[in-house]
């Protein structure tokens, strides 16, 4: 080993310097255990939805000199997303996940990232071999994070942490420096099955096993088409993600704030409540000038909106048809049918004759699919 435990300290100020609030080391060999589970998963299944989560990036990911030829070290880093308590849900409006109520972080880490690096090469005054990833590589980031002892594994797949619980995003630099690597916790869940129970959709068919389908965070984030009939009312008014297995988890009842924290995203607010009558009537534009810049961005307007319908379904708040009503005729025809079923939820007479007349104009046969069976709903149901 090159380094000297002086050199471990000086990379653990740095990390904690540049706004990070964990810092471990694991060495490069090849997350083999990692990645039997990760290939299991996809052959089960039970990572259907997301097309680029394959079998040749789940390779090459759990292959550090794949990533980086020459890597010995890999620094995991943690930054804590938990904001102030904001204020309970209410009727018309909808929930967006914590992590996606600070600005993208994936900017925010990667600009923390390059600092730390340029400052450790300063420090150490030679040219360190470095990349890094947030995200959206292809290293499976809680394996790496787990390894480094950063954090161990819960039942609902989320790394936990000691201080800060799970409310983390992860990321890791490889780097070529030759460092000691520190030991993975010993700490386990124990008897809590907490997150499985709580889970509205039983999406953690298994402690460790989350089926990406069935998970509120897939459906409202990265599905592109028709959420599935079944899944919608489950998903109450989650329109961006969904925190329920963390909101649950004893672990995070005493999680710090963080040292440095991500600037808040203004446009979606500390409380993650978004008006979902002002969501659904947003051009391409509106949409853009408002989330440039957070999360949200990721689901797409179209992904929004038809969330958007669903938690305006699941409240069945007769204040909701007006814009339903209005969505059902200009919308995108994905937000359309999203829009039908939830008129059919609300099932108030206003609601009927939303969905007859539609049916009566109706070109696109997916809409008119949605809208005929949202009809025989509420006439079922009608609500006076
Ligand atoms: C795909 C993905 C998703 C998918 C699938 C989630 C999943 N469970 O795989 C969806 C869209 C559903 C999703 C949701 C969320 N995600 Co996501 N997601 C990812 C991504 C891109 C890949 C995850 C992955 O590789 N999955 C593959 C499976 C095989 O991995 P795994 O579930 O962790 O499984 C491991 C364990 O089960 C373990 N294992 C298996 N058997 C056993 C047995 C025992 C006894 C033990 C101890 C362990 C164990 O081995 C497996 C391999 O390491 C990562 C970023 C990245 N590049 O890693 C972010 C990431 C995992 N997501 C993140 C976040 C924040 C979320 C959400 C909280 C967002 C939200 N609020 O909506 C939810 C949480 C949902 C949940 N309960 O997991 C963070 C997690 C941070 C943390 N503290 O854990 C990550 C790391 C992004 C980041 N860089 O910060 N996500
Ligand atoms: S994020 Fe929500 S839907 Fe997904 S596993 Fe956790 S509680 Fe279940
Ligand atoms: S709720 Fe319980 S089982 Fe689930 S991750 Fe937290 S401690 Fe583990």
């Amino acid at each position: 080993m090159q380094e000297t435990q002086q050199i471990r300290d000086q990379i653990k100020d740095q990390a904690l310097k540049c706004g990070f609030d964990l810092v471990r080391i694991t060495g490069a060999d090849e997350f083999v255990k990692d990645r039997d589970a990760a290939l299991t998963r996809i052959e089960a299944g039970q990572m259907d939805g997301l097309p680029w989560f394959t079998e040749s990036r789940v390779r090459r990911g759990t292959d550090p000199q794949a990533l980086l030829p020459g890597v010995r070290s890999i620094i995991c880093l943690g930054l804590s997303y938990l904001g102030q308590e904001g204020q309970e849900s209410g009727s018309g409006k909808g929930t967006v996940a914590r992590y996606a109520r600070v600005k993208d972080y994936h900017r925010t880490m990667k600009r923390r990232m390059k600092s730390f690096v340029r400052s450790l090469e300063e420090q150490l005054d030679i040219p360190v071999a470095a990349r890094w990833y947030v995200d959206d590589g292809p290293m499976l980031d809680r394996a790496a994070a787990v390894r480094s002892g950063l954090g161990w594994f819960g039942k609902s797949t989320n790394v936990l942490t000691q201080s800060y619980g799970s409310w983390v995003l992860l990321g890791q630099v490889l780097t070529d420096l030759d460092l000691e690597p520190d030991q993975p916790l010993k700490k386990t869940c124990g008897a809590c099955v907490r997150c499985i129970d709580d889970c509205p959709t039983g999406a953690i068919v298994a402690p460790y096993i989350v089926d990406n389908a069935r998970c509120i965070s897939y459906q409202t984030i990265e599905n592109r088409g028709v959420i599935p009939l079944e899944m919608r009312p489950l998903i109450g008014d989650w329109i961006f993600g969904c925190d329920i297995c963390q909101d649950v988890c004893p672990v995070n009842l005493k999680a710090e704030q963080p040292n440095l924290p991500i600037p808040p995203a203004e446009a979606v607010g500390q409380s993650g409540q978004l008006p979902l009558a002002e969501i659904l009537a947003m051009t391409e534009e509106e949409f853009r000038n408002r989330f440039q810049g957070t999360s949200i961005m990721r689901a797409k307007r179209v992904g929004l909106q038809k969330n958007a319908c669903v938690a305006l379904g699941n409240q069945r708040d007769e204040s909701g048809v007006a814009a339903l009503g209005t969505a059902l005729k200009t919308a995108d025809p994905l937000v359309r049918g999203h829009a039908a079923w939830a008129l059919g939820q609300i099932a108030t007479s206003e609601a009927i004759d939303a969905l007859e007349q539609a049916l009566a104009s109706e070109s696109d046969p997916y809409v008119q699919e949605e809208t005929g069976a949202a009809l025989l709903v509420a006439r079922n149901r009608e609500v006076r």
